[in-house]
């Protein structure tokens, strides 16, 4: 029974599993999806999810969605490397706190970055109004700091001296503002060289393979929306700036 994983890389939490599965030389059915051609809304992907969301991961009439239940069955059913998810009860706590941290306090954090300083002025030709944009990366860096202090601390990666889910998970997501040029790392030391452990252990090809059209979503070309998503774009401007 062949596995069949539906991503888009331009979503950190598809990058995230892309990165894992060939890391750990799982082989999958790559099945490319563009959400922001609205592929997520197609007859074809409903009828394998509902959710109309990525990720989402099919192994005969297995149907998985949500990034974290995603990585954790990959982790469970194929022989990982043991480092990404230890069976050390405090360890593994330590990686699904961040894992439930993340979701609010960096996703959405992360991804406002990415709408607001890039894709929005793109769409509209509109410049988010600076008060908004300041809240904005105030709250980015008061996460991040949340993030050194509470999970990364001293450690070289978040559960100690070697990379885990949660490493793979965070810096997928950190990754969202430096494609809108906004390059967190500046002027952190100790999280910019967190970062750079983790590239390199995932491997610089690897890591620019998953990164390159998330990178290089400058060159998206906006007069093509599918409806869906323009509507869903209207919502987050809305959420963005009032
Ligand atoms: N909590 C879900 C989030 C899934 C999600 O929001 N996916 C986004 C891409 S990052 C998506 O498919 N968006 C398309 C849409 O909302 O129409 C997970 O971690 O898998």
């Amino acid at each position: 029974m062949s596995l069949e994983l539906y991503l888009d890389l331009i979503s950190p939490s598809c990058r995230a599993i892309y990165i894992f599965a060939k890391m750990n030389n799982i082989h999958f059915d790559y099945f490319p999806m563009d959400v922001l051609q609205g592929q997520q809304h197609s007859k074809e992907f409903e009828a394998i999810s509902v959710l109309r969301k990525v990720p989402v991961l099919r192994e005969g009439s297995f149907i998985l969605a949500e990034s974290v239940a995603i990585l954790l069955y990959l982790t469970h059913k194929y022989s990982t490397s043991i480092y990404w998810y230890p069976p050390n009860i405090h360890t593994r706590a330590s990686i699904d706190e961040y894992m439930a941290w993340q979701h609010e306090g960096m996703h959405i954090t992360m991804e406002k970055v990415l709408w607001s300083k890039l894709l929005i002025p793109m769409i509209t030709g509109q410049e988010v109004p600076k008060e908004k944009m300041d809240d904005i990366l105030e709250e980015v860096q008061t996460n991040l700091q949340l993030f050194c202090d509470h999970f990364l601390k001293d450690k070289p990666f978040i559960t100690g001296t070697i990379i885990s889910l949660a490493d793979l998970m965070a810096v997928v997501e950190m990754m969202q503002p430096v494609s809108a040029s906004y390059n967190i790392f500046l002027g952190k030391p100790k999280l910019n060289a967190w970062r750079l452990r983790v590239e390199e252990t995932v491997g610089s090809r690897l890591f620019q393979e998953a990164h390159q059209k998330l990178l290089t979503i400058k060159k998206w070309d906006t007069s093509i929306l599918h409806p869906s998503v323009r509507e869903k774009i209207l919502i987050m401007i809305e959420s963005i700036t009032t």
